[in-house]
């Protein structure tokens, strides 16, 4: 049961940037659409954390800086597979901006990822090598919270893998669907709402009681 009051719950807003928006670099279906949502949740929430992605224009995830290679395709990199994408997010850009009618006047905290040229970072809680930690675990802990309710951009990216982080990290984590737009590369969509599920993190289709 997600008690949007309660001061040990955060509301996590994953990268709602203009690049994930429709005209973005990186465009998600939708992804416009999730602000409203947000926003009202945002209102709600005792603790309201956002992250953006923000990436140098060299990035190791961009397609464009990977001779031969176009967007969408994998390549290997020492930590492992790594998807390749549109230029996105670069840093201090208008794509990196939070889209203008979010209310980043609610947030308490901002964590920026994806910063370092070598290493993606979905997640944000640790870069896509797993291990690189972003400090917001340690933030968490010494606020006392220990119940994540995630929203954003893209579900079956950073929402996934950050609700996935929280859980293998002992948080209570929930994600609320109609307040997420996804990608849906290869049917990446239903597999992570599966691995979701199969992590224990609940699945919501509906925004929390008591909101919108
Ligand atoms: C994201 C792909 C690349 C996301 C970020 O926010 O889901 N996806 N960078
Ligand atoms: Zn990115």
């Amino acid at each position: 049961m997600i008690d949007p009051s309660r001061a040990d719950t955060a509301l996590l807003i994953i990268d709602v940037q203009n690049d994930f928006c429709p005209g973005g670099a990186l465009a998600v279906a939708g992804g416009d659409a999730v602000v409203a949502p947000v926003n009202t949740m945002a209102a709600r929430f005792c603790n309201v954390i956002l992250t953006q992605d923000w990436h140098p224009p060299g990035h190791v995830s961009f397609a464009a800086n990977q001779p031969g290679k176009a967007p969408f395709e994998t390549i290997g990199l020492p930590y492992g597979e790594q998807t390749l994408w549109p230029a996105h997010c670069v840093q201090g850009s208008r794509g990196a901006a939070f889209h203008r009618d979010l209310r980043q006047d609610l947030a308490q905290l901002v964590v920026r990822k994806g910063f370092r040229p070598d290493i993606d970072s979905y997640s944000a809680f640790f870069e896509n090598d797993r291990a690189t930690a972003t400090g917001l675990h340690g933030y968490l802990r010494d606020r006392g919270i220990s119940r994540v309710v995630l929203a954003g951009l893209a579900t079956d990216f950073c929402v996934a893998w950050s609700a996935l982080d929280a859980a293998r990290l002992g948080l209570d984590a929930a994600v609320v669907l109609p307040a997420c737009a996804a990608i849906d590369l290869d049917g990446s969509l239903d597999a992570q709402l599966e691995a979701m599920r199969a992590a224990g993190v609940a699945v919501e289709a509906q925004l929390p009681a008591g909101v919108g």
